[in-house]
């Protein structure tokens, strides 16, 4: 593999104008470098921003994952941007957004011809290996709550520059995509996944699960936030959205945590 990183040409910001899925309209942001996206979002979102706000960083340079965990991506090699959604649905339908974010992300790969698979709850894998990162965060305004999807997707990264072994890129896995034409297939599919999500929630369920490497009947390990782990059979996806796994304590209900898919050798 060569060490040089290939070339890199900028956003085009021009044709991202207009762009529409389902009931969103977008305006789109593109800004040369910025710490995090998710944060600038959420600092237009409590300012007012409308839904459809997308601030996108050709360089972001500290970008955050969960629980204090950070996103490295170099210049121009990712998509890293933060939508803001105003869903006007009940509280216990938010946790289905991080999975929303999900399902449109791996469509859109899918689109691209990348055989694009989530790991719950909202990790999107490539031959196993994690390609994009998703953080979607609530911020209240005065206009009402609002979500900040944070997307991260490793375009034309190089092995040399992710910063883990059980990560990739579209790159190598031998796609040569174009930024700005993913950027707008993203914008869309997600736009149309959420608005068909807002009038028929339960709908998403079926189609996640159809997404998702994790269920059913994959052994894994489930890492908590509190430190402990379990480890089981995965059955289902539940209504809540978390993961139902078969342990050896009977089944329970997992609504965050961190998954390992586990070979029958790592037990
Ligand atoms: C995530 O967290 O995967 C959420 C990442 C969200 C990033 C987007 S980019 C736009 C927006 N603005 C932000 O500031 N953030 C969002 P988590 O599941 O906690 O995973 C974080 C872990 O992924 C790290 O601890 C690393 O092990 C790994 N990681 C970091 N950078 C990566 C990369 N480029 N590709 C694959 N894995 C990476």
């Amino acid at each position: 593999m060569s060490d040089a990183a290939p070339p890199r040409p900028p956003l085009d910001s021009t044709s991202l104008h207009g762009l529409t899925g389902g009931r969103v309209s977008y305006d789109v942001e593109v800004v040369a470098a910025a710490p995090s996206t998710n944060a600038l979002a959420a600092a237009r979102a409590q300012g007012g921003a409308a839904e459809g706000l997308v601030v996108t960083a050709e360089h972001q340079t500290a970008g955050r994952g969960r629980l204090d965990r950070t996103w490295e991506t170099p210049d121009r090699a990712a998509l890293t941007l933060s939508v803001v959604l105003r869903p006007d649905v009940e509280p216990a339908l938010w946790p289905w957004l991080p999975l929303l974010v999900g399902v449109s992300v791996a469509r859109s790969l899918r689109a691209v011809g990348a055989a694009a698979e989530l790991k719950w709850p909202n990790d999107v894998l490539l031959d196993g290996r994690k390609v994009c990162g998703i953080l979607v965060e609530r911020v209240e305004s005065t206009d009402g709550p609002a979500a900040v999807a944070g997307i991260g997707i490793n375009v034309s990264t190089t092995a040399e520059e992710l910063p883990i072994e059980a990560a990739t890129s579209l790159a190598l896995a031998g796609l040569d995509v174009d930024r700005t034409a993913l950027l707008a297939t993203l914008l869309r599919t997600l736009g149309e996944t959420y608005t068909g999500w807002l009038a028929d929630p339960a709908a998403l369920r079926a189609a996640y699960a159809d997404l998702c490497a994790t269920v059913p009947g994959r052994r894994v390990r489930v890492e908590l936030p509190d430190g402990t782990s379990v480890t089981g059979t995965t059955r289902d996806i539940a209504e809540s959205g978390g993961l139902v796994v078969a342990t050896e304590r009977g089944d329970m209900t997992v609504n965050a945590g961190d998954v390992v898919h586990l070979r029958t050798a790592e037990e």
